[in-house]
């Protein structure tokens, strides 16, 4: 015999109304006591809702956005009598939100440490997972560690945001409410310690989410740079967890869910996806490459080694992936851009009025559109099966920046939508966003197209790398004034250089050069770009 047992949301603390941001199972799962059937989240923490006894869900009653209580229904599970009656000698899931409120919610002077919330009834729970270390600066809320009881598992979140002065737990110690997790010095300490701080001094990486990246979620790599600070993924105990269970670095999976989230199944994509592309590998008799050796350079003379930052890091991995990943065709074109440039200068000072910068920046990502447009199979990736080509009805226009901890490529959304100062306040706003640490990662994703604009640094050409999954990016170089033969006569025109990388399996070389030629139609006469 069978019966149906309400699961209702425990004691969660003070939240009240807080929302349901993921439903972990379906109709007709079957699920153990203990495995998680939903995460809340309130402003303050994220929670998940285990299985109170084993069953098969016979109806979920709730709704990713759902406000949920204390007491709120969230699933009936159909058990059997005999688990209905150990179930009935259970305390329904008693799962208390860490009390928040107790803690100081202003940066006092001084540093502050941070104990173990209110988690309930548990008593001596483990700490499972660190997210920060000494010499981080974290925000207000960010995870500090992850507990597990036999029952829950729960991120204790900062209370302050500051500088990591000292954790005072390892991971497989034993906690309790009141045990002191971390110290932190609050940011006016920070501020006045980097004063103080020699130049030569390495300071730690702001642990500001940058992620860059434009690959579907189930994409198994970051397409390009990424921090891979282990505390900015978002997702809940659960998912954490299940991905250290499969051993997947959560850093490197893309979020499908709200704001970014991190569900299960981008989890479970992430391992297909890896397992799949490591079997087209085997199957198309592709070789491993042989290891640099590691060579004790000293024994020539002195050297010194210096730590890349994460950016660089990062940046090592997907510029060699991509590099081996897509056979690169690189096509070099130049455009007459002396009209174009006669206009960019009548419009600076009506551009300087709205406090905006119009480089030739705004005109490129314009004209691209343009081209885009004409040429669909250039704003697309291949499926990572080889076997088609996904065209993108979207234009989302990726821009190189440079910044001192290496490369970042924010995108610029819907640019077809946007006119000439709007691109160009949005590059000026994304390129000091990244140059300050401060980029989302959602204003890194989705790109279709990059551009690389060299033009105010120098060279005459230059290679870029295509930044997979997307299959072309542009590189721009100086424009330089020139004699160009014309009716009969050399005259001046300032020509502009530039250079298509493209990926040869999912574009031909003539695909290429048309690209790059109608680059040049446009950009010499930019009525094109009303057309
Ligand atoms: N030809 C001639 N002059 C150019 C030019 C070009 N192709 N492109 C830009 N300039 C000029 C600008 O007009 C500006 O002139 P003024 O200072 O007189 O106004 C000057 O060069 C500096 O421009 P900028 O770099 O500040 O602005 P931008 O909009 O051209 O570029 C950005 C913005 C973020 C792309 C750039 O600052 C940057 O970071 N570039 C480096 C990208 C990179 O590292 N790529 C290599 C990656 S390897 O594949």
């Amino acid at each position: 015999m069978s019966s149906e047992i309400p699961v209702t949301v425990p004691d969660i603390g003070d939240f009240e109304n807080v929302d349901v941001v993921e439903i972990m199972v379906a109709v007709g799962d079957s699920v153990n006591e203990e495995d998680p059937l939903v995460t809340l989240e309130s402003e303050k923490a994220a929670m998940d809702i285990p299985a109170p006894i084993t069953g098969k869900i016979a109806q979920i009653n709730v709704s990713v956005g759902d406000k949920v209580s204390e007491g709120s229904i969230i699933v009936l599970v159909t058990t059997s009598v005999d688990e209905t009656s150990s179930a009935e000698s259970l305390d329904s899931p008693t799962l208390t939100a860490p009390n928040i409120e107790s803690q100081p919610q202003t940066e006092p002077q001084t540093s502050t440490t941070v104990p173990v919330p209110n988690i309930g009834d548990f008593d001596k729970v483990d700490v499972i997972e660190i997210f920060v270390r000494v010499g981080d600066t974290i925000s207000a809320e960010d995870p500090i560690v992850t507990l597990e009881s036999d029952k829950a598992t729960m991120d204790i979140p900062a209370p302050l945001g500051g500088l990591v002065e000292r954790i005072h737990v390892t991971r497989g110690d034993k906690v309790s409410e009141g045990d002191i997790i971390a110290t932190i010095a609050p940011s006016e300490s920070i501020e006045s310690s980097k004063d103080e701080r020699p130049s030569s001094d390495k300071t730690p990486e702001l642990l500001v989410p940058e992620v860059v990246t434009t690959r579907p979620a189930s994409d198994p790599v970051p397409a390009t740079i990424a921090n891979t600070q282990p505390s900015k993924a978002y997702a809940s105990p659960s998912v954490r967890k299940f991905a250290r269970e499969l051993g997947v670095d959560i850093n490197l999976v893309s979020g499908s869910g709200r704001k970014g989230r991190i569900t299960k199944s981008d989890v479970q994509n992430f391992v297909k996806s890896a397992i799949s592309s490591t079997q087209t590998k085997t199957s198309t008799g592709s070789y491993e490459f042989p290891n640099l050796p590691d060579i004790d350079f000293s024994q020539f003379g002195p050297i010194e080694t210096h730590p890349l930052s994460k950016i660089k890091q990062l940046t090592v991995q997907n510029m060699q992936r991509s590099w081996l990943t897509a056979p690169h065709v690189t096509q070099f074109d130049k455009a007459d851009i002396t009209e174009l440039e006669e206009f960019r200068k009548s419009k600076l000072g009506d551009a300087k009025r709205d406090n905006i910068k119009l480089t030739l920046l705004a005109f490129l990502i314009k004209a691209i559109v343009v081209v885009l447009r004409k040429y669909p199979d250039f704003n697309s990736s291949l499926s990572p099966d080889g076997k088609s080509i996904i065209r993108k009805n979207y234009f989302h226009i990726g821009v190189a920046v440079n910044t001192d901890r290496g490369l970042l490529v924010p995108v610029i959304r819907d640019a077809d939508q946007k006119g000439l100062f709007d691109l160009a306040a949005e590059v000026s706003a994304l390129s000091t966003k990244a140059r300050e640490r401060k980029l989302t990662p959602a204003e890194m994703q989705g790109g279709c197209f990059t551009i690389s604009s060299l033009g105010g640094v120098g060279g005459t050409a230059f290679t870029p790398i295509i930044n997979i999954p997307e299959v072309a990016i542009l590189g721009v170089s100086p424009a330089v004034m020139k004699p160009v033969y014309l009716n009969d006569e050399f005259v001046p025109r300032l020509l502009l250089p530039y250079a298509l990388s493209f990926d040869h399996r999912a574009l031909d070389g003539v695909a290429g050069a048309q690209f790059t030629r109608h680059l040049g139609v446009v950009l010499s006469d930019i009525r094109h770009i009303l057309l």
